[in-house]
This record gives C-alpha cells, structure tokens and sequence, in this order.
C-alpha cells in the first residue's frame, strides 16, 4: 500500500470508531471486550500471555473463542500489573485483525510488489543470501531485528548470521534504545541487566524519575509509583525533567532542566554528597573501584581522585548548564544522602539517547554507589530498557552486533563456546563486531551491504537522519527484506514481503526490563501464511544447507530446543536461566535463576544467591576484582545545540496510546481516533513571539531536513521556553528527517534529541 492509500485508509478506521479517549494516566477498571460483537462468557477460554505494547511486562488474560482472540483483562496473578492494564493493554488483541493484515509474502516484480506462496519467497529469499555471500562475502548481508523479538527469534538470527554465514552483522532496534543503558550497566557492573526490579517501588520512601516520562511509557509501573505515595504519606515521587508531561502534573516535585545537562546535575549531586559528608564511607571502601577514561576500560583512580574530580562539577556549575537552580541542586542531593531514606532511580530512553550516553549511566549509578543505596529493596537505580527485549535480553541472546549469547564476539573464549554448542568450526565465528543498526542502512548506501533483512521494525520512520536512511534502503544492486504484520513504509521499498506472526499466535520466551523472562503458548492461529520470525529464519537456513543448526521439527521443537541451548551459554551462577518447565509454571521469573525462585535484587549477598558471602554484604560478581565502578567522566556539551540559525531544541518520543511507529496501535480505531497524527508542541510565549496560533501548519528545519506540521500550545505536554516536543509514532509526518544519527561512541546509541530546529510560520493554509 502506498503512503497516501494507507492514511486514506486509517482516516476510514477512525471513522468506524465509536468509542474515544483514554483517561488521565489511560488506566481503565474494566474489562474492554475487542472485535465488534460482545462475547458470551461462557464460550469463551482464557488463557495467560504477558503483553507486548510497552516495556512494563504486564501479564493479560486473553479471551478466546473459535480460534480468534477476541477479549482481554489485566491478569489478577502477574506479578507485574495485578489485575490492571493501561489502554493499549485491554486493546492488544485488536492489533491482530487489522483490515490490511499481511497474510501472503510478496515479491517485488516490474515495481510492484505480488502475491506468491510463502514456499516461493523463502526460495527466493535464500537464493539472494547464497548469492551476495558468495559474490561480496558474509559482511555483505545483514539482519536488523525488533527490539520486541521473542529470544526465540533473537537466538535463530545469531545462530544463522553468526554461527552459519560467519558474520556479525545481527542488531537489534535495541540499539537505539537501550545500548547506552547495556553499555553503562557493563562498565559499572560488569554485567547487563538491571540491578534491582520493579519491586522497588513498593519499598522506595523516595522515587526520583530522571527525564523519563512513566506516566505515557509504562502506565502501569507509573499507577504503581502513585500507589505506593498514596499508601504512604511520607513517600516522595520527584523528576528531574526537560518537559512538563502528564507524570510531572502528578509528582511532588518537577526540576526542569536543560536538553543534556545530566552529566552536570549528576556530577553537582555527587559533589553536594562529598561536601556534606553522606558518602557511605564503609561501603565505598569495601566494595566498589574508581576509573577515570573515556573508553569501556578506563584506568585505575582513587576516591581522592574522585573528589578532585568533583571540585569543578559544583551544584553552581549545574545551575550554569543545566538552568536548575544550585539550592535544588542541593536538595535532590539531600534526598539522595538521607540515611534514614530509601531512593529508587528511575531513567530510561530520553537518558540513554544522550552524545554521551553510556557516561550518563555511568554517572547516574556513582550517585547510588556513592551513598551505598543499591540491590537493595527500595534501594537502588532501574535503568529502564526500552522495548520489552532491550538491554540485557536482546543483547544477551546474541542479538547484537558485539555479542554471542552470554558473551562478546571479541572474546576468544566466548567464540569457542558458540562454536562448541553450535557445532561449527571455530573459524567460522568472526572475532570482529558487525554493523550496528544505523551502520548497517549506511552500509546499503556504500554498497557494502547487499542483503539486509529487516524484523518486526519500521526503520525507514524510527531511525535517525532519515534523508540519508531513505536513500539508501531505495539503492539499486541491494536486495531488503521486510518481515511485518503490515504494509510500513519499510515494506513499501522492500524486494520480499514476508507475513510475520504476531506475538499470540505462535509460541515463545519473551524477555522485559527487570530480567523478567515469560513464556508464552500460541493461543490462536496466524493468519494465511503468517509466521514467526525464528520460523522464517531457519527455512532460509536450511535452505542453505545449514539444517544441522536448526534441528527443530516444529515451532514447539524450537521453543525448547532453543531455550535449552541458550540455558548452555549461562551456566554461570550470575545469568543462569530457569528450565522451560519452570518458566511455563510461574511466568514472570527473573534470572539469573536460583533454586527455589526468581533473583530480585543482585549483588547483595541478603538476596542474590549467586553473591559470594564471604565478600561481605555484597559482592559484585562481574568485575574480576568484585567490586562496583564509580567512573570520573566529566561533562561535556551536546554535539549540537540551539544556535541563531536552529534556535530551538527538539525532544521526540512516544505517546501513550501509540507503539512504536504505530504499525500496530494504529489499526485499532479506539487508539487511532484518541491520537490520530502528531503536532509540534511549542511553549505559548515562544509560539506567541512567532505569530504562530494552535492549529497553524508551520515548516521545522534542522540541518538534515524539513518537516511540514501542524502547530499546538497547551496540548499533550508543555514544551519549555525554547523547546518543541513532537511524537514519533506518525509515518505521516516524520520526524526523524530531522533528527541525527550520531551519538554514544561508546554504546552506538544515537542521540536523538541533540537536535536544533528553527519554525517557519508558513502562510494561513499552510501555504508558504
Ligand atoms: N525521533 C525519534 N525516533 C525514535 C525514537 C524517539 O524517541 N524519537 N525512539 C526510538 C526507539 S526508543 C524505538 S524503540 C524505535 C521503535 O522503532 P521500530 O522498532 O522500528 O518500530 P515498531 O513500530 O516498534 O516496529 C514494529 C514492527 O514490527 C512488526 N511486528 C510486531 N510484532 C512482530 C513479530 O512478532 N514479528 C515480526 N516479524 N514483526 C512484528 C510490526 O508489524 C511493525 O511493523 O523508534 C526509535 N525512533
Ligand atoms: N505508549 C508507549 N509507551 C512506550 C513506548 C511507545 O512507543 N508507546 N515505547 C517504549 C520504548 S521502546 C521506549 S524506548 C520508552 C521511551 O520512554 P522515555 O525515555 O520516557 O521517552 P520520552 O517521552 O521520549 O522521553 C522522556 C522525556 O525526555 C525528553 N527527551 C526526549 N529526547 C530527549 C533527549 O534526547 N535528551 C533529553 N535530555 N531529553 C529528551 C522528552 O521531551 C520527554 O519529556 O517508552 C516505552 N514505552
Ligand atoms: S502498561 Fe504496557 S505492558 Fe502493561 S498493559 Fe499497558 S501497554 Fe501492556
Ligand atoms: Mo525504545
């Protein structure tokens, strides 16, 4: 379908919907029944699956009858939402029936894409792989995976890509969410996955939400936040923020800030700590290691040097950078310093995606390792993931482009252990990380990639500096192909189209922010000739004579057959998984997996039971030498900033009632009709000052593109003086024309937000 086709398309949607909104925080008491006719209880089966349209893990039950889903509610045992789901959540299974669901693989023939049986695209598909590495080599062909993978089919990709072909070239859209997260995690841990867990919340006295917008991205860990205040007059939720959003009008306390000044503020709060003497002197002492640098190794430093350090990053120098007053500066660090109180962090995309991102989480866990508040309850920094399989999921499979399961390409003893489990030469596993995401489209423009075969993502609207992204998918002599449920703007430039399962409609392992695993069944069939990813892969690997790898007869077979390989690749006591049985029986376990349970705190030995006791109350296991770092990694200005020329900054993100690029949410007409398209949000003065009134048409500029939009004041959000907010779910209006693909050089992170605009007030109408 063409871009104009599928918006004419989704306007008839609308028009069929009867019902509108979602409530303040979108939460809803009530069962809402999906499909057009009102079940009859009693014939309808019910059954557990976690939901898959925002990164909190909820567990839903699905309501089905004669093989479709057809109702849902909040699962009252999932130990994440109890009962409740947000409006997306009592939505999910409408995502599946969609009028324009893909049911047949398409081939692109004179220009069009047509019909032809799935048996025929995949023979196509295999042949174009077999050609490209025969002509140009293994790095020539590439696969770019969802950030909501299943494991099952982030383990398939490694294993052909890696394993079979003997190229690194797998990654995930977890790059442009969560790389800075896992590479922060990996230098100041030595491990990825989160610290403590959601748990948290209902222990935390004080909850500081840096930049992170829970209110529209995890709605329900957000009615959580707001339940533990209200069950507790002494707790305090507090953010410090760049954008007044719906959670700030709940908070206790909003410091607005200016666009990437957390390495400022986060310095200032450590160096108030110092100051006042609050530091945990015992635990310092006994339990974490000082490192100055700018790369993943640093060097050796001490806690003096840390303090020297912190003499320039003065709570006045964050006032100067950062526009937060020093007197709050100071009292956030009072919150922090208090002994008598426990202090939950909470911080998620807006972070990572920073010029300096791994840096920031750095420093962001230094404020908790310097007052000894962390795995423990209530106690301890959430580093949020991003899509469900971000962070320490994805990445941990063997989904990116620097990893095997449970290890790194560049470690020989990681190569050998994948050549041993897969039963491939040792040779054949390259010692040199692959493409990461944008690298990879880049790639396609150099002609050094060829064959680039996309999963469950819609790169061509959510990734950077699209201009240039655009350009490239559409370069003769490459070959793309789309793995989708639905026409995308990606599917639009595609070579194949291949129909793509959704999540109820095939079996597998799902992974969410705090280390949380869920096993799932198929509860109803695909549609056509619909299936999953993982399944898809391995009939392309065998139709390259790699079956050997893939010795699954069914989608049950592979299941098993691949969590018990990747249990091989975490043996150690640190990132253990459960067996498969013991997943089925309790969703919802956090690894690494013990006897008897779930580990939800880490590296205290009171609750992690791989933490050696006789290291003390703590042992952090990832580092050779058990101890936590505290990095010295000073601030520096973003890449690009507002000047006379791009005078504005301009922030994106989500929406509550969308996901991702839409693909999904936007053919269900209750959330279509709620939130049809994006607008720029701007500021009332600043919009005032440029004669700009709601509703005008005005033209954004950055120095990578122009982007036509409509205009609104006091909106979703408020926008700070000399700030734009617009939502990046839109195909219609994309955003990302403007926004740069640079970023983290530690992480590949790009930093969406470090991005200047001007607007252009065009004439009434639009014209202009
Ligand atoms: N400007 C701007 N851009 C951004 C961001 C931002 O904040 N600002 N955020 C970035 C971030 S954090 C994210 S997470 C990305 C999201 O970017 P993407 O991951 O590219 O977008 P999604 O809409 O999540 O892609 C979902 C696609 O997967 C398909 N799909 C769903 N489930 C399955 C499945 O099980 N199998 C297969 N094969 N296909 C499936 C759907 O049909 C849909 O086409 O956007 C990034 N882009
Ligand atoms: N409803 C819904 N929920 C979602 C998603 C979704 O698509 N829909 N996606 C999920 C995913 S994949 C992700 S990654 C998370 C994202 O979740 P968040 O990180 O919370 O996303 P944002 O709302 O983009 O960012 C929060 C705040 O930071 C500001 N900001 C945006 N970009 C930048 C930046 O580059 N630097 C700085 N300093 N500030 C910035 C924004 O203006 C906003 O006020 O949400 C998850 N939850
Ligand atoms: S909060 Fe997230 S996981 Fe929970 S129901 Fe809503 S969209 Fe689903
Ligand atoms: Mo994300």
């Amino acid at each position: 379908m063409s871009d104009v086709d599928r918006r004419t398309f989704l306007k008839g949607l609308a028009a069929l919907s009867a019902v509108v909104g979602a409530g303040p925080a979108g939460l809803a008491a009530s069962t809402a029944a999906a499909g057009q006719a009102q079940p009859s209880a009693r014939a309808l089966a019910w059954h557990r699956a976690p939901c898959r349209l925002c990164p909190s893990g909820c567990g839903l039950l699905v309501g089905v009858q004669r093989g479709r889903a057809v109702a849902v509610k909040g699962d009252p045992d999932a130990p994440v939402n109890r009962g409740l789901a947000c409006v997306k959540g009592y939505h999910a299974v409408q995502t599946l029936y969609g009028r324009d669901r893909l049911t047949r693989a398409r081939v692109r023939r004179d220009g069009a894409l047509v019909d032809v049986p799935l048996g025929a695209a995949l023979d196509l598909v295999a042949e174009r792989l077999a050609a490209t590495v025969a002509a140009h080599g293994p790095a020539a062909a590439a696969a770019y995976g969802a950030g909501d993978w299943l494991l099952d089919d982030a383990y398939v990709a490694g294993k052909l890509f890696k394993g079979g072909l003997g190229t690194n070239n797998v990654d995930t859209e977890s790059r442009l969410d969560s790389a800075a997260a896992a590479a922060g995690l990996a230098a100041t841990y030595g491990l990825p996955g989160m610290v403590g867990c959601y748990d948290d919340i209902e222990h935390a006295d004080v909850i500081v939400l840096w930049n992170e917008n829970l209110a529209e991205t995890h709605p329900v860990l957000f009615s959580r936040v707001l339940a533990r205040r209200r069950g507790n007059a002494a707790v305090r939720v507090v953010e410090v923020a760049t954008r007044t959003t719906r959670t700030s009008y709940a908070l206790d306390r909003s410091l607005l800030y200016a666009p990437h000044a957390e390495l400022a503020l986060a310095h200032a709060v450590c160096h108030e700590l110092v100051a006042r003497r609050r530091l945990a002197r015992d635990f310092v002492d006994r339990h974490v290691a000082f490192r100055r640098g700018a790369d993943a190794a640093g060097q050796d430093a001490a806690l003096r040097d840390f303090v020297r350090f912190l003499a320039d990053h003065t709570p006045e120098q964050a006032q100067r950078h950062a526009g937060v007053p020093a007197e709050d500066v100071r009292w956030l660090a009072s919150l922090y310093g208090d002994p008598a109180r426990r202090v939950v962090s909470i911080w998620g995309a807006a972070v990572h995606q920073h010029p300096r991102g791994t840096w920031v989480n750095n420093a962001l866990h230094n404020i908790h390792l310097l007052v000894g508040k962390v795995g423990a309850p209530g106690n301890g920094p959430l580093t949020l993931a991003g899509q469900p399989g971000g962070c320490g999921g994805l990445h941990d499979a063997g989904a990116a482009a620097h990893t095997l399961p449970g290890g790194v390409v560049t470690a020989a003893a990681d190569r050998a252990r994948a050549a041993r489990v897969w039963g491939v030469p040792p040779e054949r596993l390259d010692a040199r990380p692959g493409r990461r995401a944008p690298a990879m489209f880049q790639g396609l423009a150099t002609g050094d990639v060829r064959f680039l075969w996309v999963h469950g993502a819609d790169p061509l609207v959510t990734l950077p500096e699209l201009g240039r992204m655009r350009a490239a998918a559409r370069r003769a002599g490459s070959f793309l192909v789309v793995s989708s449920a639905y026409p995308t703007a990606t599917t639009d430039v595609a070579d194949v189209v291949l129909p793509a399962a959704l999540w109820l409609e095939r079996e597998g392992v799902a992974a969410g922010g705090d280390r949380r695993l869920q096993h799932h069944e198929r509860l109803v069939p695909p549609p056509g000739d619909a299936t999953s990813s993982a399944r898809q892969l391995v009939e392309v690997g065998r139709r390259l004579g790699l079956g050997a790898l893939f010795p699954w007869a069914d989608d049950a077979a592979l299941t098993a057959g691949f969590w018990a390989e990747l249990r091989r690749f975490h043996e150690d006591a640190g990132t253990r998984l459960p067996p498969l049985a013991e997943l089925r029986a309790r969703p919802g376990l956090r690894w690494p997996h013990a006897e008897n349970g779930d580990t939800r705190w880490r590296y205290a030995t009171a609750h992690d039971r791989a933490a050696d006791r006789t290291q003390g109350r703590y042992d952090f296991y990832g580092h050779a030498d058990r101890r936590a770092r505290i990095w010295l990694r000073p601030y520096t200005p973003a890449s690009e900033a507002p000047d006379s020329q791009f005078p504005f900054w301009l922030a994106t993100g989500p929406v509550l009632e969308h996901w991702g690029a839409g693909t999904l949410t936007r053919r269900v007409p209750t959330l279509h009709r709620a939130m049809p398209g994006a607008v720029v949000e701007l500021h009332p003065e600043d919009a005032r000052a440029l004669g700009i009134a709601g509703g005008d048409v005005v033209r954004l500029v950055s120095r990578r593109g122009t982007l036509r939009i409509e205009a609104r004041m006091d909106y979703r959000s408020q926008p700070q003086r000399g700030q734009l907010f617009v939502a990046s779910f839109d195909e219609g209006r994309l955003v990302n024309l403007l926004t740069p693909v640079s970023g983290c050089p530690l992480s590949g992170q790009p930093a969406y937000g470090a991005c200047a605009v001007r607007v252009e007030r065009l004439r009434p109408g639009g014209a202009g």
